[in-house]
């Protein structure tokens, strides 16, 4: 084993093509799990510490959001979640001597694997003005830092303070609450990137921005339809839940432009049959939907089902709903030839998935980002939600909607007030609770806190982790902007391109890990995170932590606010950091669902949040009832010649965080730059397997971006689709490329045409 991180920088990017799988886990998972792991860790650090996740007494995963069954399996972890715990729980470090060595010249021009691979974060870190190299500072001398430039700044909307998904409920708590003791609402977060666009969509039609299914759901469902969801890289464990699922009947429809390993066959490692043997055949019904092409999908199955007798769930819709006569309108006008054109699907193709869903009493849809990023995400969202109203699959056993979130604790996040725009009623609790007047006026979501940076109305930018100059679109934008700033600072783990490219002075506060343990002057402390489904459960870290001179996030918070607020303040923030139990206390009055929160999330599993439309059938809309709604159904066109580019992850990746340069179930080895298309399609662009091509992205006021040297590779995708990896790609994804409502930027939906280029050196 070697806690060395490799010399040189090891992306010389050669990708080599095989044939793509068509089952996904298996031995081979564990097997390359265990080999990432131990590169990182060692061999006994590796067993001790994948042994933890995911238990009752043990730390959350810090990879998806993906729930915990109630009694999990004594390896409740997977493949890809061992890597995510591996790049935290790594032996190697980046310490003082590390960045003597590497000037900011230097480490802007590593690639993020690189960066990624040095190790862990030790030691606070100052970038002068004007200096080449980052200098050890303290803590104490950060803090006065901050709190100068925020004093200096002419109004505390010129701070922004962005939020990753990673951070527990105590710290995004102690967080939007000292912005808003500071006075701003500019609290971006990486939702902004993710599930703005469901949260928006099932806000506005549910009453409720989150999922309203539980797992036992998934197993009780007859049908459950995945659409735009990649699980078998990036959310394993749903792999067994489905496994599950079918074991007790359901059937699986997935939409998706490309056939996915996962969601084809499931060999699960938990189990003898699934190490050796053939696995389980998961999809029974793949929709290969051109990029997209969901709303109209959509749509046309809503007006089939409404001209079908009998198959509306009119009690329902009488009882619970609003706007179904006009939504029933809409939909009896939608048109079988957009529509196939809309999703490149046959008509016999939509007939047999008709069939499969009247045949189901119980629906589920499950998506992710192949249905937010579209500019039409919004809309979309809101078709399905009307197509699972009308018969009634809200609120019942085996049915609801099942938004799958990415980062681990994205939700609880949301949950503590990490929002941009936050409901009246919740700054009334947080006024009420801590005795100051919060701001009213909404602040930045990401696409807005760019421009803002962009044009000089922000000023200081602070991360709660994530990277958000590589996770933002618009890299070369993106990046100009975040150079403008007077100060950025960034609460990190890891090295990353945000520490590189930076305001005139910057800061890097190391912070410590989900797999860490949390002593601090109060003793030892636990965590609370909030799963994808909405159960809040403890989370302890049993490492020890990576250097001594770390801190926590709440404690980070706690004496920045001490610092920054001083006098002006009456919360109790030394408390705070002593004692996590006094904020739950707080979190517990303010947050509706959190009453006995202490004792509650003691209990083996937590507890979970109460949701209106799952437990009582009980929309908190404008309307009081669930919303039909009738969006006009739109597609993306493109001229000839034009391939539409969804940006996605790779199997050897956490966002913007690369583990490896393979993606092993799409048969991609030593190498990221790839771009997926037909066969046919690279022929019309005069291109072949194996030549190298430009990505040139057009967008509507006839600016040009471009992504050099992409090895093209012959792929099964839908036609007119490509694919390639972000975040390489964001450089081509506009910033106002954004969804309607959400803002969400567009990533699935990039035009693009392909010239032909050479390798990058
Ligand atoms: N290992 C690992 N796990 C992760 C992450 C990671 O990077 N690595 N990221 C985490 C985060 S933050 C998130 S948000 C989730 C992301 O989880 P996913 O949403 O699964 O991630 P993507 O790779 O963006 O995959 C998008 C999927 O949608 C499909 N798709 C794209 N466009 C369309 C469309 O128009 N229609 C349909 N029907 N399908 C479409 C793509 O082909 C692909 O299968 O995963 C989380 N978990
Ligand atoms: N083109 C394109 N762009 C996208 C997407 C896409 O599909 N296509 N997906 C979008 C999505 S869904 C998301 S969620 C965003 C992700 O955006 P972010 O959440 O901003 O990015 P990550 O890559 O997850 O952040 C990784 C960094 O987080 C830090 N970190 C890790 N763990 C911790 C921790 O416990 N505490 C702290 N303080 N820091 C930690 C490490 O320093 C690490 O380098 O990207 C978005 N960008
Ligand atoms: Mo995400």
């Amino acid at each position: 084993m070697s806690a060395k991180p490799p010399a040189d920088d090891p992306v010389q990017d050669a990708p080599e093509v095989g044939e793509p799988l068509r089952a996904a886990a298996g031995l081979p998972a564990v097997a390359h799990s265990l080999r990432v792991a131990g590169r990182q860790m060692g061999a006994r650090r590796t067993a001790l510490t994948l042994l933890r996740v995911n238990q009752p007494r043990g730390f959350d995963c810090p990879g998806c959001a993906w729930p915990e069954p109630e009694k999990p399996h004594r390896a409740e972890f997977c493949e890809n979640g061992a890597k995510a715990v591996a790049e935290e729980a790594t032996l190697r470090r980046v310490t003082p001597a590390f960045f003597a060595e590497h000037g900011l010249a230097e480490l802007s021009e590593r690639s993020g694997y690189w960066l990624g691979q040095q190790g862990r974060l030790t030691e606070p870190m100052y970038l002068a003005e004007g200096a080449e190299h980052y200098r050890p500072i303290g803590w104490d001398a950060a803090f006065e830092l901050i709190a100068d430039e925020l004093a200096a700044l002419d109004s505390p909307d010129e701070a922004v303070f962005y939020t990753s998904g990673r951070t527990s409920n105590e710290a995004a708590f102690l967080y939007q609450l000292f912005a808003r003791e500071f006075g701003t609402n500019n609290l971006p977060d990486c939702s902004n990137l993710c599930h703005e666009s469901s949260g928006s969509a099932l806000t506005e039609t549910l009453g409720v921005g989150k999922g309203s299914v539980l797992l036992e759901d998934l197993y009780r469902a007859d049908l459950i339809v995945v659409a735009g969801q990649n699980p078998g890289t990036n959310h394993p464990r749903m792999l067994t839940a489905l496994e599950r699922a079918k074991a007790e009947g359901a059937r699986i429809i997935t939409v998706n432009p490309l056939p996915e390993a996962g969601l084809e066959r499931f060999r699960n490692p938990q189990t003898a049959r699934g190490l050796v043997g053939g696995g389980t055949a998961l999809t029974d019904l793949f929709l290969q939907v051109r990029l997209g092409g969901d709303q109209a999908l959509f749509r046309l199955l809503n007006k089939l089902i409404i001209e079908r007798d009998g198959a509306v769930d009119e009690g329902f819709v009488r009882e619970h709903t609003h706007g179904f006569d006009g939504f029933a309108e809409a939909a009896r006008a939608a048109d079988w030839d957009q529509t196939l054109e809309a999703t490149g699907l046959t008509r016999a193709e939509i007939e047999r998935a008709l069939e499969m869903v009247l045949a189901a009493d119980s629906v589920v849809v499950c998506w992710a980002m192949g249905l937010t990023q579209h500019k039409h995400a919004v809309p979309t969202i809101k078709e399905v939600v009307n197509f699972l109203l009308l018969r009634g699959n809200i609120g019942r056993p085996g049915a609801g909607v099942c938004p799958v979130r990415g980062h681990s604790n994205v939700q609880g996040d949301r949950t503590m007030g990490i929002v941009e725009r936050p409901e009246a009623a919740f700054l009334d609790a947080l006024a009420a609770e801590f005795g100051f007047e919060p701001p009213r006026h909404h602040g930045f979501d990401v696409v807005n806190a760019i421009r803002a940076l962009r044009d000089g109305q922000a000023k200081v930018f602070f991360a709660m982790g994530g990277n958000f100059v590589a996770a933002s679109p618009d890299t070369e934008v993106t990046e100009r902007a975040m150079r403008r700033a007077r100060l950025t600072v960034h609460v990190s783990t890891k090295l990353n391109r945000s520490h590189c490219v930076t305001g005139a002075r910057a800061l890097i506060l190391p912070t410590l890990g989900r797999t860490e343990r949390d002593v601090g002057s109060g003793g030892e402390q636990f965590v609370t995170v909030e799963d994808s489904m909405g159960v809040v459960h403890a989370s302890r870290g049993r490492l020890r932590p990576a250097s001594e001179a770390l801190l926590s996030e709440p404690a980070i918070v706690c004496r920045l606010a001490r610092r920054v607020l001083g006098e002006r303040s009456a919360t109790p923030w030394a408390e705070f950091e002593a004692d996590y139990a006094a904020v739950r206390a707080r979190i517990a009055r303010v947050i509706p669902g959190f009453t006995d929160f202490e004792e509650r999330v003691s209990r083996p599993g937590g507890f979970t949040l109460p949701h209106a439309p799952r437990d009582e059938r009980r929309f908190p809309t404008a309307t009081g009832k669930a919303n039909f709604t009738a969006e006009p159904v739109t597609f993306p066109r493109l001229p000839a010649g034009r391939l539409l580019l969804q940006t996605l992850r790779s199997h050897d990746q956490y966002n913007t965080t690369v583990y490896g340069l393979d993606d092993r179930y799409r048969g991609i080895t030593g190498g990221r730059r790839v771009v997926l298309v037909h066969p046919e399609d690279a022929a019309e662009a005069g291109l072949t397997d194996g030549d190298y091509a430009d990505l040139v992205s057009e967008w509507t006021d006839g600016t040009e971006r471009v992504a050099p040297g992409f090895r093209v590779v012959h792929y099964p995708t839908a036609r007119g689709c490509a694919a390639a990896y972000y975040p390489e790609t964001n450089v081509l994804v506009p910033l106002d490329a954004t969804a309607d409502t959400s803002n969400t930027p567009a990533s699935k939906s990039v035009v693009i045409r392909l010239t032909p280029g050479a390798a990058c050196q």
